[in-house]
């Protein structure tokens, strides 16, 4: 009777502190499921989930069935090992009541058995058992169906009992929340299959079945169909159960996933990167594949869980992503001198999942959703990388489809970027007063004002002194912009021309332009009749309609007509503005003149000619202009600013945007349709020869 009591005492006493550990658990839920809200709630299913997930991802299940029943309880049964019914040695009671019972037991009894729980969830069932009302668990293995009540927060209700023998294996567990605990015990569909579903993509070939019998009665529900490796669908359908449910099965794995995730976005290659690879002691597996987007989604996982800050293993994925994009950009050929692709290029319509899978896992940050452990960026960098630069190198059209697509990510970071800076710099145009090239007009009324954007100082001066400076501006922009500030809009931004452009027309750019504050409502680019000319006009155009968008659709934006020739019959002068007209005016075979030789008279041939015709013959001499520096002050009032006699050419759109394009082809880095543009105008290109 003695030894009895001693060992009844013993029991006993192991019996107190479990239950000790389980009160305090109930005392401070908040400690182990974070919260007891909702998401404490679901906590529950995740971490009963977890020991049946862990047993498949072993290998010894395929087969998970989560049902939400009648009585408010939540079911999870595999078809696994089963959870071992014998007497555990030290706290002599049945492994599984040592796994229910006590904190953090689960994991002694992993074995061998590839065990990853950790981090939020992991803190083992025994924590669900202490914030239930009630649990049931029952264990198919060995032959037997074994059984075993909880009740109250985790007190057993008896032993561990063999109730009926059976050829089947698995585990069911089910329990019913305290409500004491949690005030709120509605479980959120949505949330449970999306979770779980996110789960099945995480460990491939797993089904996961999720059925939803609350509401219904007097159905007798045994989980048969998880244990049976049969699908809990089906088995309500050869019930006849109409119930919601779902199932989710994946042989790809994160493949899958990263397709399902871009179910509704266009690929930008064929094939899906997918690799799955241990490196020391880290098992890695990234998926990921680019579409036709510009924002990333990268799912991280440790473990399975979630990592919604990401942590060491993106670090790796990203140092090695960026590597091997710049290492197959340059083996194409496409990468430029000095233009490296940055994280964020290639980070753009990229859609990935990067799972790591290690013994030891580390989680850092506010809510543990970043994953702390160092070794995981090394593995994932050196997994990653060595097999994406293969897959680039096997699959050559996705290959130049991803690196078109950074290419492009690039081109739009540094649009991005000058416009960033031109914000920045408002400050400075704020501050500044008007430029001092600038000869501003008298009239503050911008309806009255002009502004004459005129190429180099010498036209500059011309125009000073021929302007009506009541209502006309001039600002003098120098000769060769284009050859010194050559190609990158972002760098023109930065030029102290398009500065004093911007102060001069007083609406500042970026987030900050305000088209009210236009200063002048006529700008008129007056630039010379060449090549140069044209170039300076395309540029101006192509910056005024980029960023000053308001000026041209507000049809502020104007093109002065200078004469091409200068037309002297005697002592009448006429001005030709096209070589049409010039034909009109004085003939097809007159020499032009030299620069600088107007005043001298090259009078036609008099001799042999009757005197009645010699009298209709006059001295004529045709020059032609090549920049409005050519003109004097009052020659280039009378054929170009005076508002009476001059021609404007209003600015359209459609001139906006073909200077526009013409803008990308003469600066851009196509080389290519650069060569066919200057081939094909080569003929306008003679003019200035
Ligand atoms: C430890 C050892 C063994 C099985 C399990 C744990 C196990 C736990 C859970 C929890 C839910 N489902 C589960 N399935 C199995 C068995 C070791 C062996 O049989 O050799």
């Amino acid at each position: 009777m003695a030894e009895t009591k001693e060992k009844k005492g013993a029991y006993g006493a192991a019996q107190i502190t479990v239950l000790e550990g389980l009160e305090a658990v109930r005392r401070r839920p908040g400690m182990y499921i974070g919260t007891t809200s909702s998401t404490g709630l679901h906590h529950l299913i995740w971490e009963v989930f977890d020991n049946s997930r862990d047993e498949a991802m072993g290998g010894f299940a395929n087969d998970i069935e989560v049902a939400l029943l009648p009585d408010g309880s939540v079911r999870v049964a595999d078809n696994g090992r089963g959870i071992p019914v014998d007497i555990h040695p030290k706290t002599k009671v049945s492994a599984l009541e040592t796994v229910m019972t006590v904190l953090h037991a689960g994991g002694k009894f992993g074995g061998e058995g590839y065990k990853v729980s950790g981090g939020l969830h992991g803190v083992g069932v025994s924590v669900v058992n202490a914030l239930s009302v009630s649990v049931r668990a029952e264990v198919h293995r060995e032959g037997g169906k074994f059984e075993q009540m909880y009740k109250n927060g985790g007190k057993p209700v008896g032993k561990t009992k063999k109730i009926a023998s059976s050829k089947l294996h698995g585990t069911i567990i089910s329990f019913i929340p305290d409500p004491t605990i949690f005030p709120d015990r509605t479980f959120n569909w949505d949330t449970i299959v999306s979770h779980l579903r996110q789960q099945a993509y995480l460990v491939r070939g797993l089904r996961i079945s999720i059925l939803d019998f609350r509401g219904m009665k007097d159905v007798d529900l045994p989980a048969r169909s998880a244990q049976a490796g049969d699908v809990g669908v089906f088995y309500m359908r050869e019930l006849g159960i109409d119930a919601p449910s779902t199932s989710f099965y994946f042989e790809g794995g994160l493949r899958s996933l990263v397709e399902f995730q871009n179910r509704h976005l266009e690929s930008v290659h064929k094939t899906t990167f997918y690799v799955e690879k241990e490196q020391d002691g880290v098992q890695v597996e990234v998926a990921l594949q680019y579409v036709d987007d510009i924002t990333s989604r990268i799912s991280a996982f440790a473990n399975n869980i979630y990592n919604s800050e990401g942590g060491m293993h993106i670090t790796g994925f990203k140092t090695a992503l960026t590597r091997t994009l710049n290492a197959a950009s340059k083996g194409n050929g496409n990468g430029k001198e000095g233009e490296s692709f940055t994280g964020e290029d290639v980070l753009e319509g990229l859609t990935a999942v990067v799972s790591v899978k290690m013994r030891e896992v580390q989680f850092e940050g506010q809510t543990k959703s970043k994953l702390g452990s160092v070794e995981a960026r090394g593995a994932v960098e050196t997994v990653f990388g060595e097999s994406f630069a293969a897959f680039l190198e096997e699959h050559p059209d996705d290959a130049r489809s991803i690196i078109g697509k950074a290419a492009l990510a690039m081109k739009a970071r540094k649009a991005a970027k000058a416009a960033k800076d031109s914000v920045l710099r408002k400050g400075a145009l704020e501050g500044l007063s008007l430029p001092g090239k600038l000869a501003d007009c008298q009239v503050r009324n911008p309806e009255e004002a002009e502004l004459f954007i005129v190429e180099g100082d010498s036209a500059g001066g011309t125009a000073k002194m021929g302007r009506d400076r009541r209502t006309q501006a001039i600002l003098p922009l120098r000769g060769k912009i284009l050859n010194v500030e050559r190609a990158r809009l972002d760098k023109m931004l930065s030029s102290e021309q398009i500065k004093n452009l911007v102060i001069a027309m007083g609406t500042a750019i970026g987030d900050v332009f305000d088209i009210t504050k236009l200063r002048y409502h006529k700008i008129i680019i007056a630039t010379d009749a060449d090549v140069d000319g044209a170039h300076i006009r395309t540029l101006l155009l192509t910056v005024l309609y980029r960023h000053f968008r308001a000026i041209v659709d507000g049809g502020y934006l104007y093109i002065a007509q200078p004469p091409l020739f200068k037309i002297k019959k005697g002592k009448e002068i006429s001005y030709a503005y096209s070589e049409d007209e010039k034909i009109k005016l004085a003939g097809k075979d007159v020499p032009l003149e030299e620069e600088g030789q107007m005043e001298e008279e090259t009078a036609a041939d008099e001799e042999g000619v009757t005197p009645a015709k010699a009298t209709r013959k006059q001295k004529m001499s045709v020059q032609r202009y090549k920049g409005l520096g050519e003109m004097n002050a009052e020659e280039l009032w009378e054929t170009t600013m005076d508002p009476a006699r001059r021609i404007l050419k209003q600015v359209a759109i459609e001139d906006a945007q073909e200077a526009d394009r013409t803008f990308d082809i003469l600066m851009g880095t196509d080389v290519a349709s650069r060569k066919s543009f200057i081939q094909s105008h080569a003929k306008e290109a003679t003019l200035d020869i």
